[in-house]
């Protein structure tokens, strides 16, 4: 791999090149087991692919719309990515033939997990992996910041993508298994209780507030082996 988390074939160039972004905090286990898995199943696709862990800082309440804008915005500085696969750390892929490249609509990946015995848990559910192309998530407006805490804001995202008369796209059931690693509830993401609230005004906002106004401070960028490490300090004020 290439210093900073690149991955590419020697003999092959990518159509599209790929930025994989992690939203992080205090999760290394679930990033060992998804890197040692991730790493072969991009090589055996021959993805142009680069890692970014976008890690928050204490002491917000874990946001992971914001930290999906983050990567986004702050993998473009670094170089021209044509598709962005917004990860969580705890899915692993299941099947190599889940393709990770963006189309003409976005992509919802992580349609079966073993959690919701494989089934697609609601008809507008795109939690967990979904892939956008550079021109799709700057139209969406990417995700909503205002989402603290677990809950909501892949709903919200759901609403950006249908408003923007894009249809979610998504592999077959046998194509689209994900483990999901076990965890408890972490400490510094508790319920949004809020979250109801907030997604009424979704479509309203939809223009005004995401990724372009996201607002955010990054403390350090650390380009490792196996990924780009970027820590960021979001505003609580938003
Ligand atoms: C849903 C959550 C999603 C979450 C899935 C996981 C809400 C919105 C309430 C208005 N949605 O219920 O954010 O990813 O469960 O299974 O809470």
């Amino acid at each position: 791999m290439e210093k900073g988390g690149r991955i590419r074939s020697a003999n092959c160039t990518a159509r599209q090149r790929l930025a994989i972004i992690i939203p992080f905090r205090n999760r290394h286990p679930h990033l060992n087991i998804l890197l040692r898995n991730l790493i072969p199943f991009l090589r055996k696709q021959m993805a142009d692919a680069t890692i970014f862990i976008i890690e928050q800082a204490p002491p917000t309440t874990f946001n992971r719309g914001a930290l999906l804008n983050i990567g986004f915005l702050e993998a473009l500085k670094t170089a021209d990515f044509d598709c962005f696969l917004l990860h969580d750390v705890d899915l692993v892929p299941l099947n190599d033939r889940n393709f990770y490249r963006c189309g003409d609509n976005p992509r919802h990946y992580a349609a079966a997990i073993n959690k919701n015995r494989f089934r697609l848990r609601y008809e507008h559910y795109v939690g967990g992996v979904v892939g956008f192309s550079k021109e799709q998530y700057i139209k969406v407006n990417g995700h909503s910041n205002l989402y603290f805490g677990w809950g909501g804001e892949d709903d919200d995202l759901a609403w950006r993508i249908l408003n923007k008369t894009y249809k979610i796209d998504r592999y077959d059931n046998m194509t689209s298994r994900y483990l999901m690693i076990k965890h408890e509830r972490d400490k510094g993401n508790s319920k949004n209780t809020e979250r109801r609230n907030i997604m009424k005004s979704s479509s309203r906002r939809q223009d005004v507030e995401g990724l372009n106004s996201v607002k955010y401070k990054v403390n350090s960028v650390e380009l490792c082996h196996l990924y780009t490490w970027i820590n960021v300090s979001l505003n609580m004020t938003e």
